[in-house]
């Protein structure tokens, strides 16, 4: 409170006059209030209120139609519903934690929408299932709607929820008609995978169930349901209503005669490559993975945006991706974002183009591309033309492939295998040396180098269950750690949309929880900045994960952009800095985090002194709380 004299009168003059009623002030009363008075103020508050408006204040609604909608979203399998608040759902909100307990779904309380589908996101990938989101009208939406891009293009369910006024008789002026839409979910529709808008609850059931199923249904993707305020708030109407079961789809497994074609185009290759992006969604995936590269004998690239395969394995070859498509006689694509990408290149600045397969090389695209396409955004990427496309599931088709493979493959082709295999080896063998000699140059350079860091993070976390939410920041990781099971990486943001990787290390870390893995994340200064109230979030729900920043005081990769283009123009490249650093000040993010109740170390310069602060991190960290070691690198 002020402690200007005139300030405090006209104060109370304020609240005794005829406009301040009973509930406004005892809210007053109530934030300012010790404990024991807000008891005594709130039953003034009740009987005031009584007294005022007889008979509104006598309505009560025992069974609000929010009560049903949270009824049906229990059939469902969500265990979080994120939201940061609005009062376009506030009687779901009120339902959530009265009639359901605040528990399957529990709510998380997020301080950006952006923030609270990020969470989503990393969750959906780690956890293997969707989680909940609820978000308010049109302007949460507004600020959710990159989250939901970065989601759709990496493949992953989200369940929206959005509320909305839609009755434009019962809108109260003025918040309730700025935040109304016509149409809430036109602003998000090109990337979320359907959308309803229920008139009743049974259409909500229906819906919801359908909306579920649907997100869940390779291709994943987010889905939307717009719930009208009204429908929540009013009595709930249930004669004849019926939740309906949750029917769960099996993946499509591509067409076999297709399958087994490319199964004998592999087994006759003599320089077959395998190479994977959003192929597998857990650990049988990556199991089914190895089985196939074996039985071939073929070298895998995986291209990260799923742990598709051990990082460990002889046949993992990820570096030496474009050597293998330059000498490959048969590429097998599964689930490729980008397949154009694979065989060419467009060198920038001045896009020059690049073959880089042989001219008979030939292609397999084995993808459910063709099915999750649309037209305004492009994420599709460029057309690629292929031998043999095969529309499928790729995780579910391993199976049979794996199958037909071996059906094709006679006595002489497995001795070729061998030989194929032996000499893949001992290329991979070669490859780790160099990575390893490789990090350790400017290795005691501060700023710290990016590969210090991946290597003493690596020793740091070595003896934990561990997993990397946000695998495609550093990638140093991916060439030093030996990643082997689905849950060690969790990929990327998928459409690149700076401000997924602070948000989805949470989600990724919800989901490890109660799994017992630890969790870890390079953290991109930038990034942070998008939504750096995810760092209470990770306090206020306990959530134990490591952020481990990756401090370049700048948006780094902008200024090479930058650098490029002055180069280009023949111009100073030195004021490339221009617009792009996050310097003088400095963010001083241990503060950043200390601020909102994570522990917090930093800056850390000196690359002596990272192996320790890092020890100290992982053992708040295996305590159950969020910590943030803020380290200063350099750029890349
Ligand atoms: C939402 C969004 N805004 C802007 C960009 C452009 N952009 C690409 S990389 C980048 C820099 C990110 O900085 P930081 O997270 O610190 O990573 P760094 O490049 O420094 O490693 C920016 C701004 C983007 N990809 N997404
Ligand atoms: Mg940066």
């Amino acid at each position: 409170m002020s402690d200007d004299p005139k300030a405090a009168v006209d104060r109370r003059t304020f609240l005794k006059g005829a406009a301040a009623t009973a509930g406004a002030a005892a809210a007053t009363v109530l934030a300012q209030a010790p404990e024991a008075a807000k008891r005594e103020a709130t039953a003034k508050a009740e009987s005031g209120r009584k007294k005022d408006r007889p008979h509104p204040g006598d309505i009560v609604i025992e069974r609000p139609g929010s009560d049903f909608m949270l009824d049906v979203i229990k059939t469902l399998d969500l265990e979080y519903v994120a939201t940061n608040p609005g009062s376009s759902f506030r009687s779901l909100h009120e339902s959530l934690v009265n009639y359901g307990g605040n528990v399957k779904p529990e709510l998380l309380t997020c301080l950006h929408e952006e923030a609270a589908v990020g969470i989503a996101h990393g969750y959906a990938k780690a956890a293997g299932k969707p989680m909940g989101v609820l978000i308010h009208g049109s302007v949460g939406l507004q600020h959710a709607a990159m989250a939901i891009y970065n989601a759709w293009v990496d493949r992953v369910p989200v369940m929206i929820f959005t509320g909305s006024v839609g009755n434009a008789a019962t809108r109260r002026s003025v918040t309730e008609w700025n935040h109304s839409v016509q149409d809430p979910a036109l602003l998000v529709r090109d990337f979320v995978k359907w959308d309803d808008r229920p008139a009743s609850l049974q259409h909500f059931a229906e819906s919801t169930v359908r909306a579920y199923k649907i997100a869940t249904t390779p291709p994943m993707e987010p889905v939307l349901i717009d719930i009208d305020l009204e429908l929540q708030e009013e009595a709930a109407r249930e004669e004849g209503v019926k939740i309906p079961r949750l029917t769960r789809s099996r993946p499509p497994q591509g067409e076999r005669a297709a399958l087994a074609e490319a199964a004998r185009w592999l087994v006759g290759a003599e320089s077959p490559v395998i190479i994977a992006d959003r192929c597998v969604r857990n650990q049988d995936g990556v199991k089914l993975m190895v089985e196939l590269a074996e039985a071939l004998q073929a070298p895998v690239v995986d291209l990260g945006g799923r742990m598709n395969f051990p990082m460990t394995h002889p046949l993992s070859h990820n570096e030496a991706r474009r050597a293998l498509v330059r000498e490959a006689d048969v590429v097998l694509l599964l689930e490729v974002a980008d397949p154009w990408g694979q065989f060419n290149s467009l060198s920038d600045p001045h896009k020059d183009h690049r073959v880089l397969g042989k001219k008979d090389v030939r292609i397999v695209n084995l993808s459910m591309q063709d099915v999750y396409i649309r037209s305004n955004y492009q994420d599709h990427q460029r057309y690629q033309a292929v031998d043999l496309a095969i529309n499928g599931d790729a995780q579910a088709s391993l199976p049979a492939l794996i199958e037909e493979v071996k059906r094709a493959t006679t006595a002489e082709r497995r001795s070729a295998f061998v030989a194929r295999g032996a000499r893949l080896a001992d290329a991979q063998a070669k490859e780790r040396r160099r990575a390893r000699e490789e990090a350790a140059h400017g290795w005691d350079l501060s700023p710290i180098t990016t590969a210090r860091l991946a290597a003493e993070t690596w020793n740091a976390i070595k003896g934990e269950p561990w997993s990397l939410a946000v695998s495609d920041r550093i990638p140093w990781a991916r060439r030093l750690w030996p990643a082997a099971e689905y849950h060690h990486m969790l990929g990327g943001s998928g459409a690149q949309g700076v401000g997924y990787a602070a948000p989805a290390a949470l989600g990724v870390a919800l989901a490890n929880k109660p799994k017992g893995l630890f969790t870890v994340t390079f953290q991109p200064d930038g990034d942070l900045m998008y939504s750096p109230g995810i760092l209470w979030t990770a306090a206020y729900h306990k959530i134990p994960v490591l952020f481990v920043m990756h401090n370049n005081r700048a948006y780094h990769q902008e200024i090479m952009h930058v650098q490029r283009m002055a180069a280009l123009h023949k111009r100073r490249v030195d004021r490339a800095w221009v617009g792009n650093v996050i310097d003088n000040p400095a963010i001083d993010y241990a503060k950043l985090a200390q601020a909102q109740g994570v522990w917090a170390e930093g800056p850390i310069d000196d690359p002596g002194k990272l192996g320790a602060a890092l020890k100290r991190a992982v053992s708040v960290v295996k305590g159950g709380a969020p910590a943030l070691l803020d380290v200063v690198c350099q750029g890349r």
